[in-house]
């Protein structure tokens, strides 16, 4: 059993846009509480966070890590998860295994779109949260500037419960306002010094102090009495003032600092250790609800060792190595390590292996795990990402993270055939890693497309899969699905006569093509009366037809949304088959189509683009432009959110463009509609590509 107490624990995510210091503030957090001897750094490669190749060279996360440190009697487990633009589901993800948000803002980039998006998951899992100020080693930074956009952009008002002490490269410390002392740091060695607050600003810590004593007041009538008599509260008074305020998210504490100074990270300590719940906390106000995997029926948990375990598997990693390890949040009940338990996403039994506590690459067995608890469970065949763990007799299976779809596809092909079934083998395994990759062979193109959230995605998942599975492929844009239909009726007969020596071959049919609606593909009908044709010969007539609709007459595409009819026709009694007559109604088909007016079709796509209101106007010209239809326009907070229809040809880049219309602030995602007609100048040019491709490739 594992020695913790579980009331002094906190589970906490680690939330930002790229780059604003997350992988670095947790990497001083692990310095300032003694858990590494060294401050690493990102410029060098040397955080713990970030070790794996992918990481190391492009100088930043790839992947959520698990980091663990302690702090006044406090075990603090620490989520660092990778960028938000191109792997939001990571977050999506980590978020389930945390009790609470540290809300990392670089002081000079502030507050960007992608923040304000997943601030409505975090709001949505009722997650308590603090806010840290990093980069304030910058000329640059502004504190009231971030305050500000909190207020617009999230709709907080943060609480400053530290102050800079000095300025930009001039930074030496932060005030501490709730202990009121100043404290400077070093990189070197993980020691504070405690200073009196100098006399010239008094003044402003004063004011700063009144302020917290004045958010706190106002939220009990008891305190608000004594503050207005005494203008002044209990330290006692306050700490638990703003411990409920944070957990039930009224109050948002702001810290400020530097990480790569090791600089404001103690009394952000101090706020996760007095302020933030513990997973006991957590679960008294948000019951652990789940369904009965077999009735169907709601059942709860609580957070507590007495009650049978379950929990959520957030991450896993597969080392073509070590093997497979599921990161584990324990809900209820105790795991034990070597013992079977439920796997009720997958309706399968499972047998755990090691369990280990986990600090970035390093690992340390534990026996077992208790509610409350994060830990990295070895050896589950089936399990994947997001999937319900639980006792093997008491069920409950949690619902599922919803996932953003991708957005981006690539066709990728093998460098050489010894690669072919390393790649499908390869990227199968990274799926089970990150759900939020898709990897397909499409039924038309018949290319294997792999589908992200971004470029920086997809160009991560291919140099893992060349990494850990020797897998090397190239990609280029994938090919459109193109389809072909018919606008009108038509008839056409089909006729197929041979004469070889002996018996010989004969078939005749008479086909009726008429236009279905979109979406309805392929129907079939006999109306031939008085046995033109004979009865059996039929389904090869049906068979004849569908084989034709493979291949179009335009160019090739298949072709959809059509009625064959069947209604007249000759037999010979010898020389009818089957074959034969599957060639005729083959024949026919392709005579009609000519006849009924052939098109060409395209894939569009819904389009949900979100982006700040002052780009709205390029952003909407351009949709235009790529031959979108604007579908409805919704104004929100300080966003926009444009719903489209766009022909996916038109979408294969647009990750890159919407990234540069929007200074890296918008943000899309899209589905597959229907089928439309592609305009006629346009489909022209389409059709003669494609000609030249298949009879070059005939060639
Ligand atoms: N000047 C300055 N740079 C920082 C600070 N924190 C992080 N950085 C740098 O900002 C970059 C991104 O930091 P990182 O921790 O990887 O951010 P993450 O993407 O949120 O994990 C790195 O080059 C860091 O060295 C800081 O407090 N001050
Ligand atoms: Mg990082």
């Amino acid at each position: 059993m594992s020695e913790l107490r579980r009331e002094s624990l906190r589970n906490v995510v680690l939330i930002s846009s790229a780059g604003a210091g997350k992988t670095s503030l947790a990497e001083a957090m692990l310095f300032a509480t003694g858990a590494v001897p060294h401050l690493g750094s990102i410029a060098l490669g040397t955080t713990i966070s970030d070790f794996e190749p992918e990481e190391l060279h492009r100088r930043s996360s790839a992947s959520t890590s698990l980091l663990r440190c302690s702090w006044n009697h406090t075990t603090i487990n620490l989520i660092d998860p990778p960028g938000l633009l191109n792997m939001p589901g990571e977050t999506a993800l980590a978020l389930r295994a945390a009790d609470a948000v540290i809300l990392v803002v670089g002081a000079s980039a502030g507050i960007r779109n992608d923040l304000t998006r997943v601030w409505s998951r975090i709001t949505a899992h009722g997650l308590p949260c603090l806010l840290f100020l990093n980069e304030m080693d910058k000329d640059d930074a502004s504190l009231d500037g971030v305050v500000a956009m909190c207020q617009r952009d999230l709709g907080i008002v943060p609480l400053p419960m530290s102050l800079p002490y000095g300025r930009g490269n001039q930074l030496e410390g932060v005030l501490d306002l709730l202990q009121q002392r100043v404290i400077t740091s070093s990189i070197e060695i993980p020691t504070f010094q405690h200073l009196a607050i100098p006399e010239q600003i008094r003044t402003v810590v004063k004011d700063a102090r009144k302020r917290i004593q004045e958010a706190v007041a106002e939220r009990d009538d008891r305190l608000l009495e004594q503050y207005l008599a005494e203008e002044e509260l209990t330290q006692e008074d306050l700490m638990n003032g703003l411990r409920f305020g944070v957990q039930t998210s009224t109050i948002v504490p702001l810290y400020s600092g530097s990480a790569i100074k090791n600089i404001g990270i103690v009394p952000l300590l101090n706020g996760i250790v007095d302020f933030l719940p513990s997973p006991m906390d957590r679960a008294s106000k948000v019951p652990l609800e789940g369904l009965h995997p077999d009735t169907g029926e709601t059942v709860s948990r609580r957070a507590v060792d007495e009650d049978p375990f379950s929990g959520i598997v957030f991450k896993t990693l597969i080392d073509p190595f070590v093997g497979r390890l599921s990161y584990l949040r324990v809900l209820s009940g105790v795991l034990h390590a070597d013992s079977p338990v439920f796997n009720s996403s997958q309706r399968s039994k499972e047998k755990s292996g090691h369990l280990y506590w986990v600090l970035g690459k390093k690992h340390t067995v534990v026996p077992s795990a208790g509610a409350g608890e994060i830990v990295a469970v070895g050896k589950l065949k089936d399990t994947q990402t997001g999937d319900t763990l639980c006792d093997e007799h008491i069920l409950i299976c949690y619902p599922k993270t919803v996932l953003p779809k991708p957005v981006l596809s690539f066709a990728i092909e093998p460098k050489s055939n010894a690669d072919i079934e390393k790649i499908s083998l390869g990227l199968h395994k990274l799926i089970e890693e990150d759900p939020t990759l898709e990897f397909s062979r499409h039924a038309d193109t018949k290319e294997m497309v792999l589908s992200g959230m971004g470029q920086l995605h997809i160009d991560l998942a291919l140099e893992k899969l060349h990494r850990k599975y020797g897998a090397e492929v190239t990609i280029h844009v994938p090919k459109i699905p193109y389809r072909e239909t018919i606008r009108t009726t038509s008839q056409a007969q089909g006729k197929y006569k041979k004469q070889t020596g002996g018996h010989g071959q004969y078939a005749d049919c008479w086909l009726e093509l008429s236009p279905l609606a979109r979406g309805e593909g392929f129907k079939f009908e006999s109306k031939v009366i008085g046995g033109a044709i004979p009865r059996n010969f039929i389904p090869a007539v049906e068979k004849g037809a569908v084989e034709a609709m493979h291949h179009g007459s335009l160019a090739g595409f298949p072709l959809v949304d059509c009625r064959v009819a069947v209604y007249d026709g000759s037999y010979h009694p010898v020389d009818s088959s089957e074959m034969a007559f599957k060639i005729a109604a083959s024949m026919g088909f392709k005579k009609a189509v000519e006849s009924a007016h052939p098109v060409l079709l395209e894939p569009m796509m819904t389009v949900e683009v979100e982006a700040p209101a002052d780009h709205i106007g390029s952003v909407i010209g351009d949709l235009n432009a790529r031959r979108g239809r604007i579908l409805h326009v919704e104004a929100r907070d300080q966003t926009e959110q444009i719903t489209a229809l766009v022909p996916m040809a038109e979408l294969l880049t647009y990750s890159t463009a919407l990234n540069s219309l929007t200074a890296g602030r918008g943000s899309y995602a899209m589905d597959f509609s229907r089928y439309d007609e592609v305009p006629p100048e346009l489909a022209v040019r389409i059709i003669e590509a494609q000609r030249a491709e298949t009879h070059a490739a005939a060639h």
